[in-house]
């Protein structure tokens, strides 16, 4: 067994891969070992998932939160004219249906349906890519590259769903809502891989599925889709694989970087393959020098884009939530980036509080519950040229208010009706941007552009104490002092 740099495992022989399931306690997943010993006997690991619709055939996967937006992408080849794709209920689904592919969803009122007008292939010859979704009620259908949507009056806007993803067809098709399919239930059959939904790719492997029936394997090899990462060439060896890496790619699955092989990276340092023929090191926070080698301090923190630093407030527990206040200084040259997001900032649903730069304007951002509020932006600021600025923010309850180089700014009640007045920020904050590979546009959903480029210093959260930036998490952050 080899893991990937991600801390996900990743078995190459199969026989290993069931142990290791049943270590981990799934007992749902030991139909997808018997489907696998009746239709591939050979093969006893799947790297990229076949379905057969005669017999009861899918993968589910736990689901996380679709709510606010739902986007799907995903490839298959089909063999048959119908058959589902995607389901979750209450109640969403892209389907093939007659050679076409429909998008069903349901918000509450009533079924929207959308079709595409092109036809799948469905010998087995040819992959095809969907992007399927709505955001709000607004729905999208894309095979191919050629789009389809519908506008919809947003009486409902949000999708509530509570069962597992399910690919390929569904674990009883007579559970499946019949306004979610156009004629009887059917499952799929085919083969489908890279399966991303908002932003999040599915493992279609025996050992990334919750549960699963009657799969296959679409090559019927431990090789297939993706199987050797950054275009290396699988190579069958009777049960298990090799890959053939493409140049400076190394390891069983081509999945590390020969440049960060035997990198000289030092304390917890993230080492960085680089186009030229190199690598850097990410240094951890306190460090500093090409290889992270000297240790530094500083009060002043100078953020380089791809920095962050993670303070967690450790009197979480006894705080008011109803109350946050927050206040800082900070300087750039930027026109864009996130200063700092107050709140776990894990999934769609998750609290914040965010302010930042867009388009040389001072952004905060609230979200107290369900409903993010509208971004409120403050123009009149020029923030350039290293100059420091002061912000405060405070939050009563659903009232918000801002101070800029001691001028109050903003004063905003952001639901008078107060529905959600406390903000759950879990004891997280965030200065400058988030972990490493985290895209600030993709974790903030657009409302936040870039990592913060500049210096961050005196920081304030909630209490009169400095926070002791140096003490927290973080990468990529050097002495911003003033005699640096
Ligand atoms: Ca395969
Ligand atoms: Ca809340």
């Amino acid at each position: 067994m080899q893991c990937r740099a991600e801390g996900l495992c990743h078995t190459v022989p199969a026989k290993r891969s069931r142990v290791t399931r049943r270590n981990r306690g799934f007992s749902i997943i030991g139909t997808i070992t018997k489907s696998l010993q009746l239709g591939l006997e050979e093969t006893l690991s799947i790297s990229d998932p076949s379905f057969r619709s005669h017999e009861l055939s899918w993968m589910s996967f736990s689901s996380f939160r679709i709510r606010k937006k739902t986007h799907i992408q995903l490839q298959f080849r089909p063999l048959s004219a119908n058959g589902i794709l995607f389901y979750v209920a209450q109640h969403l689904k892209a389907q093939s249906v007659n050679g076409s592919v429909q998008l069903r969803y349901n918000l509450g009122n009533r079924t929207i349906i959308l079709e595409t007008l092109q036809k799948v292939t469905i010998n087995g010859s040819t992959w095809h890519m969907i992007k399927a979704g709505r955001v709000g009620a607004e729905g999208y259908l894309d095979l191919d590259g050629i789009n389809v949507t519908e506008k919809v009056k947003a009486e409902m806007s949000s999708l509530d769903t509570n069962t597992d993803f399910y690919i390929g067809g569904v674990s009883s098709l007579n559970l499946v809502n019949p306004m979610a399919i156009a004629n009887e239930p059917v499952g799929f059959q085919g083969c489908i891989r890279e399966v991303i939904i908002n932003n999040q790719e599915l493992q279609l492997t025996e050992l990334g599925a919750k549960g699963g029936a009657n799969v296959g394997d679409c090559d019927g090899t431990a090789c297939g889709y993706n199987v050797c990462r950054n275009r290396g060439k699988c190579i069958v060896n009777g049960t298990t694989f090799s890959c053939r890496c493409s140049p400076h790619w190394a390891g069983n699955t081509c999945d590390q970087s020969l440049y960060c092989l035997n990198n000289l990276c030092l304390h917890q340092s993230i080492c960085i393959p680089d186009q030229s023929f190199s690598y850097s090191c990410l240094c951890t926070l306190g460090w500093e020098g090409r290889y992270c080698e000297n240790k530094t301090s500083f009060s002043t923190a100078k953020f380089m884009g791809n920095s962050y630093i993670k303070y967690i407030d450790a009197n979480y527990r006894m705080r008011n939530l109803q109350f946050t206040a927050v206040s800082l200084n900070f300087s750039t040259t930027k026109t864009e980036g996130l200063i700092i997001w107050i709140g776990k900032a894990q999934n769609e649903e998750n609290d914040f509080l965010a302010i930042g730069l867009q388009n040389q304007s001072l952004k905060i951002a609230v979200n107290l519950g369900e409903g993010i509020s509208v971004p409120m932006i403050y123009s009149n600021g020029t923030f350039c040229c290293n100059k420091w600025h002061h912000v405060i923010i405070i939050q009563n309850q659903t009232l918000i208010k801002a101070y800029l180089d001691d001028n109050l700014i903003l004063s905003e009640d952001i639901d008078p009706h107060k529905k959600f007045v406390a903000l759950n920020y879990d004891g997280i904050s965030y200065l400058g941007g988030f972990e490493y590979g985290r895209k600030v546009n993709i974790v903030t959903q657009e409302i936040f552009k870039r990592d913060f480029v500049g210096k961050i210093k005196d920081v304030f959260f909630q209490d009169s104490k400095k926070i002791e930036l140096i003490k927290s998490e973080g990468y990529n952050v050097y002495n911003g002092d003033e005699q640096n």
